[in-house]
């Protein structure tokens, strides 16, 4: 299935083979309040990793809230957790209602114009639990969210593209087994001058 997003979409479930989306526009009505409270009071931290043994700043700034013991890492960093944040905390246990399960994590990502962006890459690495949606919310300027398959997952790259336009306030779960089968990536938006802020959700397996 091929799905380009029109202006008005309501939104809604998308699927294809090893893709599972629920995309729910507006989902926050508190997004301005929200939006303005982390731009406000997150560590945001500038990041970089090392290529070919330079060091490049990420083309946006982040930040780890976690339960204490989830330790995670992707683009080689280990993430270093932050307290959660009050509000976030009651968010979460709205989103954990919502997804049917606990979690104990979360990536903050600060967009400072359409001149940052997120490369294309799965969030599949081994300390995610893999039966767990991650659970991502957008606030400010609308960007663009692109699915591709994984080469060599033995889907039609005709498949794509699948686009979804992430607004103010979206809510969209990405439910297994998506990130085994697909990679997604925000691409730069030269014309876009307000930030974005995206918060995802995720479930770290902890020790039994
Ligand atoms: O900013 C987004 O919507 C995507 C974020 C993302 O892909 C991630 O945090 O892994």
């Amino acid at each position: 299935m091929v799905h380009e997003q029109t202006p008005g979409d309501p939104g809604g479930f998308l699927s294809a083979p090893g893709l599972r989306l629920r995309h729910l526009p507006r989902w926050l009505a508190a997004a301005d309040a929200l939006q303005q409270e982390l731009l406000a009071s997150v560590p945001w931290k500038q990041e970089h990793i090392l290529l070919f043994g330079k060091r490049h700043p990420l083309p946006r700034l982040t930040c780890w809230m976690a339960d204490p013991g989830c330790t995670y890492r992707y683009s080689g960093l280990e993430q270093v957790s932050e307290p959660w944040l009050p509000a976030l905390l009651l968010l979460r246990e709205q989103l954990e209602q919502l997804c049917g399960h606990g979690l104990n994590s979360l990536l903050l990502n600060l967009y400072r114009s359409g001149g940052d962006a997120m490369g294309c890459h799965a969030d599949d690495e081994p300390e995610l639990e893999p039966a767990a949606s991650i659970v991502s919310l957008s606030l400010g300027a609308t960007r663009t969210l692109r699915f591709k398959p994984k080469p060599r997952s033995g889907l039609a790259q005709e498949s794509c593209p699948v686009a979804l336009e992430l607004g103010h306030g979206d809510l969209l779960l990405m439910d297994p087994p998506t990130q085994q089968h697909w990679l997604h990536e925000l691409p730069r938006r030269k014309r876009v001058q307000q930030s974005r802020i995206n918060l995802t959700f995720r479930q770290i397996r902890q020790p039994a």
